[in-house]
């Protein structure tokens, strides 16, 4: 695995991953991390290769950080593999992008649910293509029952269309009697999002360079620690990911207890 090499007092310090891994152990752990991952075709880009060996190399990296995540003691790890943007791409794009989900289970399926990893999805799954849908259906199924990481892939997932499915249903529930409309609570309204079952992410990653939030999680992410990169996605790794954890229990740290909600 990497080292990172840090120059201290003149002195040359090799630092393990698994040393840092330890180390940030002994702190407050971001319990939910949500990743973009950005920057596959371009990593293909710059090796003249088709953006597709971007996709599929990226998702050799999903995998490598499902495992390290896991390994951390993260609790929930919610990855953007397909915005309700990504099928304006050209076909051949989107129908390669909609193997991977198969591809990824075939091979990883049996250690996630070794490693008692319980896969969870976001997002409209129904439009899917029924290979697609019938894969991560039995990933779901299969590890429904596991309680380690709760590895959540935000599948054919837009922020603003999730909250107006949300609205929709609390609308139609008022007026069919069940809800009054006085009721209508920030708790109320999350309990009809996608994430209902899950905490808000503590610590947002997006590589490539990017600073935007692309319609990923709009309601959940208000009091989230942003984390930029421009490491591109593939090339993303253990000791990237323990960079954005230090960085966030170095704010953590900061807050003193207060929890970010001093803003004035
Ligand atoms: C996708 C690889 C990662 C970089 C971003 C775009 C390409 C893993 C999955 C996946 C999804 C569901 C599931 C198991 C695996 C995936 C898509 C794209 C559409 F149950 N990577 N990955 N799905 N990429």
């Amino acid at each position: 695995m990497l080292k990172r090499l840090i120059r201290k007092n003149e002195k040359t310090i090799s630092i393990h991953v698994n040393d840092r891994k330890e180390k940030a152990q002994q702190e407050q752990l971001p319990g939910h991390i949500a990743i973009i991952m950005d920057g596959n075709g371009r990593w293909a880009k710059k090796r003249s290769l088709p953006r597709v060996a971007g996709h599929h190399e990226g998702m050799k990296t999903v995998k490598k950080i499902t495992r390290f995540a896991n390994e951390v003691g993260i609790k929930t790890l919610t990855l953007y593999a397909f915005s309700t943007e990504n099928w304006k791409r050209p076909k051949i794009e989107v129908e390669f992008l909609m193997r991977l989900p198969e591809e990824f289970l075939a091979t990883y399926l049996p250690e996630l649910i070794e490693q008692n990893v319980q896969v969870q999805m976001m997002g409209n799954i129904e439009l899917l293509p029924e290979h697609t849908k019938r894969a991560v259906k039995r990933a779901m199924e299969q590890t429904a029952s596991n309680d380690g990481l709760i590895l959540n892939f935000a599948l054919n997932y837009g922020s603003r269309d999730e909250i107006v499915q949300a609205v929709q249903k609390i609308a139609q529930e008022v007026q069919e009697g069940k809800i009054s409309a006085d009721t209508i609570s920030e708790d109320l309204l999350n309990n009809y999002l996608m994430t209902k079952n899950l905490t808000e992410p503590d610590l947002l990653i997006r590589t490539s360079g990017e600073v935007r939030l692309s319609n990923f999680m709009l309601w959940q992410l208000a009091y989230t620690e942003f984390w930029f990169t421009d490491t591109l996605w593939p090339d993303f790794d253990e000791a990237c990911l323990m960079d954005a954890i230090e960085s966030y229990q170095k704010r953590n740290r900061r807050y003193g207890g207060l929890k970010g909600e001093e803003v004035n």
